[in-house]
């Protein structure tokens, strides 16, 4: 049975000064948090985007599978780690939310593309970005995710509602030629090459992450430039945007190759980052130990380093899936207490505890913590 850390408590009510949509860094306390759910979870139809992105030796199952929904019993035992989650986040304090089942098998199409099925409303980190008082919703480039905001439009009602301020990126087209139709993964010393052009503005949410007036973002499979572009232009002058260089060929979503802890310590994955952006000057680059998951998972949207994608609920205290002992005993020795959760079969679903949340309120307001 979960027992709550005591060290140092969460608070137990909404601050009154702070606004219900509430976020500047991954480590303020945290107040308010929408966690995913499995349920309903369609394997995505094959098109060249997974391609770019997905381990190769899961490539048939997509082709031969995709539209169909995931595995009865894998859900729940992914639907049963999301509970656990919530509990552990409800007993320290925080406000745990989540969107609504939505029938991602049914088919949809546009005038341009049709999709076999949807995908799932596990991942809240990849769809929405939440900076200040505001949600904005992520102009996504795969097809199976086109309409995967509708499991949490009534959330977005009620934050709106509650004063917070709500805006849909332009909505793509995503046709044929936004993509690399030919896309083969580069080699060796050829140079990186994407599955999406800058035909329109694209990215994924969980390519961002936030460290108060900075916001840290790689060129991935899922965000082009003007995607990047669009989004500092929409924030404006208060944030500065500082790319990442990372060696990862498959880049898709950076919370697991650079993910900010608390102010001054940034966990860094050792395989992929290049080096520290220079605003980071000064702050301590963690490296992530070895991943501990067994190879008897499938994980058919990723690798191990999934290890990374922590959810911090203060600086000083961090949630991890409770099989990655070697994480859990760096964490203690950068003086962050790790609280155990576990998360092994939602893995197979592409992401971790980061992925699978989405700070909605976090104590404190927008600070410059870099250079
Ligand atoms: N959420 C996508 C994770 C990608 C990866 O690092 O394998």
């Amino acid at each position: 049975m979960y027992s709550p850390s005591n060290t140092p408590a969460a608070p137990q009510q909404l601050s009154s000064s702070t606004p219900r949509v509430n976020s500047y860094t991954e480590w303020d306390p945290l107040e308010e948090v929408i966690v995913g759910i499995a349920d309903d979870a369609t394997i995505p139809a094959w098109h060249v985007a997974l391609k770019a992105t997905m381990p190769e030796k899961h490539w048939q199952f997509f082709r031969e599978h995709g539209g169909k929904a995931f595995d009865p019993a894998l859900i729940a035992s992914a639907n049963r780690e999301l509970d656990m989650l919530a509990k552990i986040l409800e007993a320290e304090g925080v406000t745990v939310v989540r969107p609504e089942r939505t029938p991602f098998t049914k088919p949809f199409s546009t005038p341009d593309w049709s999709s076999r099925g949807g995908l799932y409303a596990a991942m809240p980190r990849d769809i929405m970005l939440v900076t200040g008082d505001e949600i904005i919703e992520a102009p996504m480039p795969w097809r199976s995710r086109y309409f995967e905001i509708h499991a949490y439009r009534s959330l977005l009602k009620t934050y709106f509602a509650a004063g917070a301020r709500w805006t849909a990126a332009p909505k793509p087209q995503l046709p044929d030629h936004l993509y690399d139709n030919e896309y083969e993964e580069p080699q060796g010393d050829e140079p990186d090459r994407w599955v999406i052009n800058e035909f329109e503005p694209c990215f994924d949410a969980a390519d961002f992450v936030h460290c108060g007036a900075d916001i840290f973002y790689f060129r991935s499979h899922t965000t082009n430039q003007a995607g990047a572009a669009w989004l500092q232009r929409h924030l404006g002058p208060k944030y500065r945007f500082h790319e990442i260089g990372c060696n990862d060929r498959h880049r898709m979503h950076i919370d697991t190759t650079f993910l900010p802890l608390a102010p001054g310590k940034v966990l860094v994955n050792p395989d992929r980052m290049v080096k520290l952006p220079p605003v980071l000057r000064g702050w301590e680059a963690l490296p992530a130990p070895p991943p501990c998951t067994p190879d008897s998972e499938p994980l058919y949207f990723s690798g191990k380093w999934l290890s990374m994608n922590i959810l911090m609920l203060d600086e000083h205290r961090a949630i991890v899936a409770a099989h990655e002992e070697n994480l859990m005993s760096a964490l203690r020795g950068w003086g962050i207490t790790p609280i155990p959760c576990p998360f092994q079969a939602f893995y197979n679903f592409g992401g971790s505890i980061h992925c699978a949340t989405l700070d909605i309120r976090r104590r404190g307001g927008l600070q410059s913590y870099c250079l």
